[in-house]
């Protein structure tokens, strides 16, 4: 921890080349901090959270060698307001706009907002990004050919390596530091969420082209044999290669640790893992039993794997601090037929919890959660309730900053793996409702709409009626509590309306 000083002693060569200068130079090393952050990964997708069908021997590393939380939390049960949350230390329903976007939506983030990555920039930390971004880019009108902007670089990072949006959305390609990696000015590229461009194969018009089907959405262009959301037009030299996907934002992460294990760094590492379209490079295929859904986890695993490894190699694992999680629960079908579901088998992603992605039960929210540091964090299982939202508060306190927001708890010590003092409260959103942890307990208000989605198969938590549920006793959220205790339901909903400023 900072307030322990760590002695860097510097020797310096003299011009000579001889001497050996006696100068010391007393600094303090601040620890690097790294997200690593996965997408769609479930609470049951991991070894260490319960999962027997699937390996995940590098989570697992970090799981069961540092502070593996039980009552971990992403703000949001989909991934543009958990990743919002985690950024700015806000709750993203306080921003109407922070709901999936497509892969043309301006830039979600003000540029003059408190954000994490700028705090550890005032710190003294370069900042970097490598990963899925869907946080929106530029005021509305993109030209992918100039230079993209506002981006991360406005919002806090040094660097940034990143495709926009989803791995299923246009614009299918690269964009390092603003720019539209490997374009070629002679085939400039368009995109659009409105129309096609003339003469540009859709999954609609040429489903022979096809080497993934579509089920739901996913139709427009076809990018590599699979259909997108979304138009796209020309940057041929661009595109991203779906199968080397994992290795190409490995290979930046990698070079981004070596580049700067000399300062201070802070690196989000935004994986694409296991979120469709699923495309395990071939190494992988095959290789879970599961599909390409539980390839692509095994893939993501190795990916940590190598990713620790460079830590090692260049000497900073004992001097970085680790964050593991996922930006919202597991879902099987999400639009591509993928045979998640068919080659399930036992495996439970969602664990012991009810309902999933897009949904209010656990399963959306809760996710694996771990903080580690080798020879800093003692291992140990915690059931303190922490949410994402609270790392811009807790990261400011770790390196020497009071800056924080509203509704990012300071819980640090906790993090550490010091107190079991977590949040008392939180507010959990799934696509524009919420709910409501106080304690053990969670209340859903009533919300119109299907129980079920039927295209992802996932119940969502609607109901006509209030929803109580003891989470201590009852994990699976089976029996509504909200008639038989009034009285908490009612404190409950006070709570709800206080945060919520109702
Ligand atoms: C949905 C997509 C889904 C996924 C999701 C965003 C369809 C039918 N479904 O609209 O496939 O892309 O958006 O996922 O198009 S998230 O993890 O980025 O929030
Ligand atoms: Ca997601």
């Amino acid at each position: 921890m900072l307030t322990k000083n760590v002695l860097k002693v510097i020797y310096g060569v003299g011009m000579a080349g001889l001497l050996l200068s006696c100068a010391s130079e007393k600094t303090e090393v601040k620890p690097n901090i790294v997200v690593i952050y996965l997408d769609d990964l479930g609470y049951g997708d991991v070894g260490a959270y319960g999962a027997t069908e699937l390996k995940t021997p590098n989570m697992d590393k970090l799981a069961e060698g540092g502070v593996r939380f039980t009552n971990g939390y992403a703000s949001s049960a989909t991934c543009t307001p958990s990743r919002y949350a985690l950024l700015t230390g806000t709750y993203p329903w306080r921003n109407k706009d922070a709901k999936i976007l497509p892969g043309t939506a301006p830039l979600l983030i003000k540029t003059n907002q408190l954000t994490l990555p700028k705090i550890l920039k005032e710190q003294g930390y370069h900042t970097g990004i490598v990963g899925k971004w869907h946080l929106g880019l530029g005021e509305g009108h993109v030209d992918w050919n100039q230079r993209v902007s506002p981006g991360p670089n406005e919002v806090g990072f040094d660097y940034s390596y990143i495709m926009a949006a989803t791995q299923d959305r246009v614009p299918t390609v690269y964009i390092q530091n603003g720019n539209v990696a490997g374009l070629d000015p002679a085939d400039p590229i368009e995109v659009s969420y409105k129309e096609n461009f003339e003469g540009e194969p859709t999954a609609i018009d040429h489903p022979e082209m096809l080497k993934m089907n579509w089920n739901d959405g996913h139709n427009n262009s076809i990018v590599n044999g699979i259909p997108r959301i979304g138009y796209m037009k020309g940057g041929k030299s661009a595109h991203w290669v779906d199968e080397d996907m994992a290795d190409h934002f490995l290979e930046k992460a990698k070079a981004y640790v070596k580049d700067h294990k000399n300062e201070p760094f802070f690196l989000y590492y935004a994986m694409q893992q296991p979120h469709v379209p699923r495309t395990p490079h071939p190494r992988f295929v095959g290789k879970s039993g599961l599909g390409p859904r539980g390839d692509v986890i095994m893939e993501a695993d190795w990916c940590i794997g190598e990713f620790l490894k460079t830590l090692e190699e260049e000497a900073l694992l004992e001097n970085t601090l680790i964050v593991f999680s996922s930006d919202n629960g597991p879902v099987l079908d999400d639009g591509y037929d993928d045979y998640a579901v068919e080659k399930l088998g036992k495996h439970t992603p969602w664990g012991p919890l009810r309902g999933g992605k897009y949904s209010l039960f656990e399963a959306g929210t809760r996710v694996p959660f771990v903080t580690y540091w080798k020879g800093k964090i003692e291992p140990k299982v915690s059931d303190a309730m922490v949410c994402q939202m609270d790392l811009l508060s807790s990261l400011a306190k770790f390196t020497g900053s009071e800056l924080s927001t509203q509704d990012s708890e300071q819980l640090l010590d906790v993090f550490m793996g010091k107190s079991e003092k977590g949040r008392a409260k939180l507010i959990i959103e799934a696509a524009g409702r919420t709910a409501l942890h106080h304690g053990d307990w969670l209340m859903i208000p009533p919300y119109d709409g299907p129980a079920v989605s039927v295209n992802v198969n996932i119940e969502l938590g609607n109901s006509k009626d209030y929803q109580l549920y003891n989470l201590k006793e009852d994990i699976g959220q089976q029996n509504n509590l909200a008639k038989s205790n009034p009285e908490k339901l009612e404190e409950m909903v006070k709570v709800f309306k206080e945060i919520r400023g109702e």
